[in-house]
């Protein structure tokens, strides 16, 4: 058996309503990989949830980077998803120029928020933040809501004209990350898909599929984890993306014809075993 890579999760852990960690944590470790979480706070259920407890890890985060340091721990990749403040998002700076190496790769999930609107617990204050980040990242996956504010134009609502995305991708092109995918975008006539920027090749793809009713918290989280599942396993990258892109609607549509309340996420357990076929 080839030795195991491992991929640092730098997220939350939202107990219920499936996103971040655990979305993350079992995607990731089913397509084969050693999912080693640092958690950037553990929250009862995600802030979509009303009157949700959250206890912070800030102040912990550092020291977690600290003993991983002096164990010797070598990251393959690293995942960056929800931050809440601004002092986390230096950590995870410090983090990446710590554990970067030429060949790990690096994926900032830039979730701040969704539908035109921020998530709460986060503001204005924290996009520059996002965009320091992004800049030292491999891939990004902003929805259009992120790629909007980490553009710095006034966030709209779907559905979103295909001129719009381009501009977008133009402006997120200057960041300087190497690869950019944004996420959710439906489309005027009915489709849901992503667009994709390749800074090496500097081409740029949309890929559309139906759209499937309804919109759930996590949906982010399923595509960028079942991303990196693919890229790590070798896909070439734009197969990886239609392939979490695939998966991630698959989920939508089953989750759909059930009726567990749209706030808990969508039920990819069931589908895992798909994407490990797809991904290997
Ligand atoms: O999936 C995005 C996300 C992650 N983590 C927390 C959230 C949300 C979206 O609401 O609240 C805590």
């Amino acid at each position: 058996m080839e030795k195991q890579k491992k991929i640092a999760l730098i997220n939350d852990m939202s107990c219920v309503g499936r996103c971040s960690l655990t979305v993350a944590l079992p995607i990731i470790s089913s397509c084969g990989f050693q999912a080693v979480p640092m958690p950037t706070g553990i929250f009862s259920a995600h802030t979509e949830f009303e009157g949700f407890v959250c206890a912070d890890l800030t102040d912990k985060m550092q020291s977690f980077a600290d003993h991983w340091k002096n164990i010797g721990i070598r990251f393959d990749a690293i995942y960056t998803g929800y931050l809440a403040t601004r002092e986390q998002a230096e950590t995870v700076k410090r983090f990446l120029i710590d554990f970067k190496k030429s060949d790990t790769l690096c994926i900032v999930d830039p979730v701040m928020g969704d539908n035109g609107n921020f998530y709460s617990q986060i503001d204005e204050s924290f996009i520059s933040e996002m965009r320091f980040l992004c800049a030292m990242a491999d891939i990004i996956t902003p929805n259009v809501t992120e790629a909007e504010m980490l553009a710095g134009v006034e966030c709209t609502q779907a559905p979103y004209s295909a001129d719009h995305i381009k501009e977008l991708l133009i402006s997120l092109r200057n960041l300087g990350t190497g690869r950019i995918v944004i996420t959710g975008i439906e489309s005027e006539d009915g489709q849901i898909g992503c667009a994709v920027y390749d800074s090496y090749t500097r081409k740029a793809n949309m890929f559309f599929t139906p759209k499937a009713e309804g919109r759930f918290p996590g949906a982010g989280d399923v595509f960028a984890s079942s991303l990196v599942s693919a890229v790590m396993n070798g896909k070439e990258f734009t197969d990886a993306v239609q392939i979490a892109m695939s998966f991630t609607c698959d989920c939508v549509e089953k989750t759909a014809l059930t009726d567990e309340p749209r706030g808990f996420g969508l039920q990819f357990e069931p589908q895992i075993e798909k994407l490990i076929k797809a991904v290997k």
